[in-house]
């Protein structure tokens, strides 16, 4: 199963303010053009309570919230502060993409459980840059995103698939991404308000409202979702780990486990179309120490062997907690294709000669 992260700061210009100026904490803080022909761009909660929301005119939010605290924003402040909460959710996987300077969605399918890493990035982004955010942890894209916004501000939510359907069924369907407020006024047109009015709607339906974009939209008010992290880099690395429920001692418990890891982080190595030329086994041991061995491989076929050689190098007798496969040192298939070429070219040099001679 995969699983992704959605991560979004709470109320993110303004957190920034009152994170730095502290005797903003606890009130109601507009961000927004100062002038009143301004727009607001973003406000604390405490605002919210007013009902003070992002983009509402500046006039209208004073005469809502009379005794609010206007500022202006201070965009750089805001990208410093981005950079920091990016420097810690990265660490976490290779496969992030970043939405909004405050928004970001991460693939961590590669641990076995992943609630704890989601708790551990939601606690460190507090500790180390101030801010609180909602986390949502969930099968796909759409409802990690889904379950970050549903308790805000400050959540955590799980989504786990046997809930998704009653989770989305009492929502607005505007809680889909990919519905906005035309789309809703459109919809609310044809008496359908929340995402179960919205399965009354069959396939082709959804098409004839949204065009190519209904396709999407039928399957993720359904909790079907197959969208991957988009990457504008490459991947450096790509791992499966399992915790183990019992410590193991012995190398044969350990292979088959192993295996079924090689065979699962092999998968996505394909589906990103990629070449890794190392495999590395990491093992944690009862006591907490970790250890990695690594080895260069060729070809697909070499796979099971070096993960064997690989579990030859370890000692077990200290028990195995968590045992992890991994790929990295990628090729493009081209690269690859050229690679083995200069490989072959070196032994066969001499008969090519002699082929053209001939
Ligand atoms: P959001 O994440 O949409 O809003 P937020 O972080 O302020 O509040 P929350 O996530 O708790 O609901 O947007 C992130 C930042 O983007 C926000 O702090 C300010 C800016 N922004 C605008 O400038 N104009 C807008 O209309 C919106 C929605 C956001
Ligand atoms: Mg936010």
């Amino acid at each position: 199963m995969k699983k992704f992260i959605h991560l979004d700061i709470d109320a993110f210009y303004a957190s920034v303010e009152q994170l730095d100026r502290p005797e903003l904490r606890g009130k109601p803080v507009i961000v927004g053009g100062t002038g009143n022909r301004g727009v607001v761009a973003t406000c604390s909660y405490e605002a919210r309570a007013f009902g003070v929301r992002s983009a509402m005119a500046v006039a209208i939010a004073r005469r809502k919230c009379p005794q609010g605290i206007f500022v202006a924003p201070r965009f750089d402040r805001y990208r410093q502060k981005s950079q920091e909460i990016a420097a810690i959710y990265t660490a976490y996987s290779d496969r992030y993409e970043p939405i909004a300077l405050d928004e970001a969605y991460l693939d961590v399918s590669h641990y076995d459980n992943a609630v704890p890493i989601a708790r551990e990035i939601k606690e460190r982004i507090k500790q180390e840059t101030g801010l609180t955010c909602s986390i949502g942890l969930s099968y796909n894209m759409s409802l990690a995103k889904i379950a970050s916004d549903l308790k805000k501000p400050d959540a955590f939510v799980i989504i786990r698939p046997h809930e998704a359907l009653d989770v989305l069924r009492p929502l607005k369907v505007g809680s889909l991404h990919g519905i906005g407020r035309k789309s809703q006024e459109m919809l609310a047109a044809r008496d359908i308000h929340t995402i179960e009015d919205f399965w009354s709607l069959d396939e082709e339906e959804a098409v004839r409202l949204f065009g190519k974009m209904g396709h999407a939209l039928y399957h993720r008010a359904r909790g079907i979702d197959h969208r991957e992290i988009k990457m504008d880099r490459p991947v450096k690395s790509i791992s499966r780990e399992t915790t183990l429920v019992f410590d193991v001692y012995e190398r044969d418990q350990l292979i088959p486990i192993a295996r079924e890891l090689l065979t699962e982080a092999g998968e996505d190595v394909k589906s990103e179309n990629v070449v890794p030329q190392t495999l590395t086994v990491k093992i944690k041991y009862s006591d907490f120490t970790l250890r990695t061995k690594q080895r260069k491989v060729e070809s697909e076929q070499q796979w099971p062997d070096v993960l064997d050689e690989l579990l030859d190098e370890f000692d077990f007798s200290h028990g195995v907690r968590l045992i992890g496969v991994g790929f990295s040192n990628f090729l493009t298939p081209e690269e690859a294709a050229a690679e083995r070429y200069e490989q072959l070219s070196l032994f066969s040099s001499r008969s090519v000669d002699w082929q053209r001679e001939g």
